[in-house]
């Protein structure tokens, strides 16, 4: 498949525009570079699909490849496209001054931009050489804010756990604050505090993780960190402090 630098040097080239500073250069992690997406849309202000930054098997065990494969392409995808559609048509209706279904495309544009927003963050902050414990500043701060990061682990996987239906469990920063701080989100955009930035977010909607784990939402949480890349991780949070 395409990896994400190909990806990232062809549109670069194609749309001129997009300079590849928009996107910040991860340490490398073994044999492969990963960026972490500051911006979500194009040269022209469309919202785009990163490819995957590995392939739909490399988070087994812990998430098998027909999961990934499923995830990315009819749940992720498919926001990014209702994201652009809502954006387009809120545009329409300014042109025609029109505001009818302004509620509907208010409401479609929080929902799949959301998605889209988590969803890119959550395959950026997997990897299947992931795991172990985060470092460095990430590391203080977590100590800082939560008193070691076992609790804030145990904190983390106890509001991913305990979301009430589809939603997530997201390590947020918020600027304002200088405050790292644990949110449970419900769908992708209710249950937020404004400004909040996500560092490390964990999606516990039932299509992440039925096909093997069925009912053991728990299961398939714990053995999400021994999948988490501390290294995008702590790359997100550095870059917004
Ligand atoms: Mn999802």
């Amino acid at each position: 498949m395409t990896t994400r630098r190909d990806f990232l040097q062809s549109t670069v080239a194609i749309a001129g525009g997009l300079a590849l500073s928009s996107f910040s250069q991860a340490k490398e992690n073994s044999s492969e570079t990963i960026y972490t997406p500051n911006k979500l849309t194009d040269a022209q202000g469309k919202y785009f699909l990163l490819p995957l930054p590995y392939s739909y098997n490399a988070l087994e065990p812990v998430i098998d490849a027909k999961t990934v494969e499923l995830h990315y392409n009819f749940h992720h995808k498919p926001a990014v496209t209702a994201a652009n559609k809502a954006e387009d048509n809120l545009s329409v209706a300014r042109d025609n001054n029109d505001f009818t279904l302004v509620k509907h495309y208010e409401k479609e544009l929080a929902f799949n931009l959301s998605s889209h927003i988590l969803h890119t963050h959550y395959w950026d902050n997997l990897s299947g050489k992931g795991g172990g414990i985060p470092k460095g500043n990430l590391l203080k701060a977590i100590e800082n804010n939560f008193g070691s990061y076992d609790k804030l682990k145990t904190h983390l996987a106890a509001a991913t756990i305990s979301v009430e239906g589809a939603g997530w469990g997201i390590l947020g920063y918020l600027p304002a604050s200088g405050k790292l701080m644990v949110l449970q989100c419900e769908n992708h955009q209710k249950l937020t505090a404004w400004g909040v930035i996500p560092i490390l977010v964990l999606d516990v909607w039932e299509h992440a993780y039925y096909l093997k784990y069925q009912n053991r939402r728990s299961e398939y949480v714990n053995n999400l960190f021994d999948i988490i890349n501390w290294n995008t991780v702590e790359q997100r949070f550095n870059g917004v402090l």
